[in-house]
């Protein structure tokens, strides 16, 4: 017979599995950004990230000129992301970790 706890405890187990699996599934990429002029240039392109599929999160400096961007890897990359941020008129350098 289970019991409560052990039920528990059987489910946190898998729980901390799907969790892995789906951290596995994910990756944060910093990109060095240059040209952006003003905040609002880090705000269009910060928009434009969040817009893409397989963005999870973004968030663009523009003191640092550093786009961080949390993505889910079997869905778009770094040069996906670099590409669209050349079309908004800016230019991508990625950082090396
Ligand atoms: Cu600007």
């Amino acid at each position: 017979m289970i019991t409560k706890i052990s039920a528990i405890t059987i489910l946190a187990f898998f729980l901390s599995i799907v969790l892995v699996i789906a951290e596995a599934k994910e990756e944060t990429i910093t990109l060095n950004i240059r040209g952006m002029a003003c905040g609002q240039c880090a705000k269009r392109v910060e928009d434009e990230l969040k817009k893409m599929d397989g963005v999870k999160e973004a968030k663009v400096n523009f003191e640092d000129a550093k786009a961080v961007i949390k993505i889910e890897k079997d869905k778009i990359n770094a040069e996906q992301l670099s590409e669209a941020i050349i079309k908004m008129g800016f230019m991508v350098v990625k950082e090396k970790k």
